[in-house]
């Protein structure tokens, strides 16, 4: 048995015991007599054509045995803890067009499963073990839904360490190249070490450390591969979008994206779901533009989400480090006050509140932030809540399980989920700040709102835009693990572009 899954060389090598043990896990929530049986993902035709869609699976299914070819469905018994994977039953001339057929004993050393059979001695296989009922997603999700989605809320040190990886290739793609291996963990160490309140909104120290080990390797190779560095007036949205998908697939063997890159420049960074078909990143970046990058790559099907904010041009104006700073306030007033025990509904309450102060004292806002937050000006400013489950599915599942808090009324319903926060969770953090238009309007027109405003000094932000700062973070013991590496603060950004394609 292989023991592990990777892309190759430099890349992480997951450990087939992930899969196993979540295995373990669903089968002690379970009791003897139950089987298990899931259905995994299914090639999908590009309409009527022959043309497939490069395949992805399905999330429980990779969660329980990590399999990554389609037509494939998963059984565990209970009572005996074995697992079996049923393969479909290819024809002969699979071999001619798609390659060397694989048997059955191939599958079980690649996924390390117990055993593997074909699709079509499902029925026989699932008799002969005799259970008193099979549990499954489709039919009942009474069941057997709550205890698996409860159980991908918790990741365990293996899923956590594969979170790793994905986060740091994509700190890395948005800023800079470097090849992470196993040998090289770079975020545990740094990640660990306690930092000052003061301290902890940047992330100085560890990219001064990695810039000129990676400088010397090759400075021409790493100026073309990084978004923050490659980002300047003339270049088009989509052109650093493709900067993003080399890096983390180049480098980090990342097949996928975990969502459609959203890279807003100037207004376009106010629309939060910016990079659609519609609107497919085909702007150019001109001088004066705030950028707002919304990107995340997947590696065995767990997804990072990471967002970096900062200007086409590599130097920020005071319109825009005011804008930028009141979001890192807020980002800032949730990882220091982050920590198991905590409600997520408070969290977002404290970043809009860190927020709304720093914009009153930049003159755009007037009155008590209480009372903003109780007439909805956050809502205006920020329309989407604070952040959200992450894993498997980049907007992952457990938000509103039934032994949760239930999604609240009110503008807090929109939040993707109201959960006290737990050791080992991983969560967005994603307070922004955005101009658009429509909703401007309407604050405008309606005065227990519109009395807020400076609207001679909100009017300057006509056209701005939006910033977003999104980190990617674990809930320990003690609080909250950034496993996201890019430059945050204004100083650390302006240092780091300007090793950028702007000054050279
Ligand atoms: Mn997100």
């Amino acid at each position: 048995m292989a023991g592990v899954w990777s892309m190759g060389p430099g890349t992480y090598e997951v450990p087939l015991s992930l899969f196993a043990k979540n295995r373990d896990r669903l089968a002690e929530k379970l009791k003897s007599g139950q089987v298990v049986v899931l259905q995994g993902g299914d090639d999908i035709n590009l309409y009527d054509t022959d043309i497939q869609y490069v395949f992805r699976q399905e999330a429980y299914f990779t969660w329980a045995c990590g399999v990554r070819e389609p037509g494939c469905y998963f059984a565990l018994d209970v009572k005996t803890k074995k697992s079996i994977v049923f393969v479909p039953r290819l024809p002969d001339e699979y071999e001619i067009w798609m390659g060397k057929l694989l048997s059955c004993q191939d599958y079980t050393n690649m996924y390390g499963v117990d055993e593997v059979r074909y699709v079509d001695e499902i029925c026989d296989v699932l008799k002969s073990l005799e259970p008193d009922t099979l549990l499954t997603l489709v039919m009942d999700n009474e069941t057997l839904f709550p205890i698996i989605a409860e159980l991908r809320v918790i990741k365990t040190p293996e899923e956590i360490e594969v979170m790793r990886y994905i986060c740091k290739v994509s700190s890395d793609a948005h800023k800079q190249e470097s090849a992470p291996s196993n040998s090289e963990k770079m975020s545990t160490g740094f990640a660990s070490e306690e930092k000052s309140p003061e301290t902890l909104a940047t992330t100085l120290d560890l990219w001064k450390w990695i810039l000129p080990k990676r400088l010397h390797i090759s400075k021409r190779r790493f100026l073309e591969s990084a978004v923050m560095l490659y980002a300047k007036p003339g270049l088009l949205e989509y052109q650093c979008e493709s900067v993003f998908l080399d890096h983390c697939y180049r480098v980090g063997g990342c097949r996928h994206v975990s969502y459609t890159c959203i890279c807003g420049s100037g207004d376009n960074s106010a629309i939060l779901h910016y990079g659609h078909a519609a609107a497919p990143n085909n702007k150019m970046l001109k001088d004066g533009d705030i950028c707002l990058f919304d990107m995340g790559g997947n590696y065995a099907g767990y997804a990072a989400d990471i967002t970096c904010s900062f200007p086409a041009n590599g130097k920020f104006t005071e319109d825009q480090k005011l804008i930028y700073e009141a979001v890192l306030a807020a980002r800032d007033a949730v990882i220091r006050q982050g920590k198991p025990g905590v409600k997520w509904t408070d969290m977002h309450l404290a970043a809009n509140r860190a927020m709304l102060e720093h914009l009153k004292r930049g003159g755009l806002l007037k009155g008590e932030v209480e009372k903003m937050i109780a007439f909805g000006v956050n809502g205006i400013l920020q329309p989407h809540g604070l952040g959200h489950l992450l894993g498997l599915d980049v907007h992952d599942v457990g938000g509103y399980l039934k032994h949760c808090p239930p999604r609240p009324s009110g503008p807090l319903g929109r939040l993707r989920t109201a959960r006290i926060l737990e050791a080992g969770m991983i969560l967005t953090i994603e307070p922004g700040c955005y101009f658009i238009p429509k909703l401007l309007d309407a604050a405008k027109r309606t005065q227990k709102l519109a009395q807020f405003f400076n609207w001679d000094v909100m009017d300057r932000f006509r056209g701005f835009g939006g910033v977003r700062i999104e980190d990617d973070v674990l809930i320990t013991d003690k609080g909250v693990e950034n496993l996201t590496f890019v430059p945050r603060t204004v100083a650390e950004i302006e240092e780091f572009m300007a090793n950028g394609a702007n000054f050279k």
